[in-house]
């Protein structure tokens, strides 16, 4: 498995620097966003260390979509972006993959328990 020692995102999947896990596989990791900008942003990469989509092997991409859409549904949010930025042009900040969740809270959509608070 593909790491880098001084990567943000390597040492949360470590445990190294804490965060609020919502849900592991043996290769990808899901956490709230430190910065949300909206309640339940989160953020879902994978172990595997690459910054950009094009660094990634195929294998360690494919749980993803599902597991931000799996996040998507429990948030409760019926509208949401999914959203995933490669190089500084494009608005990537932490050169590890991420996938955004970002829920659009409508009054409908309620809160879900058991999410841990930002
Ligand atoms: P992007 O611009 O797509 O690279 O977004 C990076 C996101 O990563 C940004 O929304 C804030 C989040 N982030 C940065 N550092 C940390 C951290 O240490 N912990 C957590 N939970 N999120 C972080």
């Amino acid at each position: 498995m593909a790491t880098d020692a001084n990567c943000i995102f390597c040492k949360i999947i470590a445990g190294k620097i804490p965060s609020k896990k919502l849900y592991e596989t043996d290769k990808t990791f899901a956490f709230l966003d430190i910065g949300p900008i909206a309640p339940k942003h989160c953020l879902v990469i994978p172990k595997y260390h690459g910054a950009k989509l094009t660094d990634i092997p195929d294998e360690h991409l494919q749980e993803l979509l599902p597991i931000a859409k799996k996040l998507a549904k429990a948030s409760g949010a019926e509208q949401y972006n999914i959203l995933q930025n490669n190089g500084r042009l494009a608005h990537q900040q932490v050169d590890h993959v991420h996938f955004h969740m970002i829920p659009k809270p409508s009054e409908e959509s309620g809160l879900v328990i058991g999410w841990p608070t930002q």
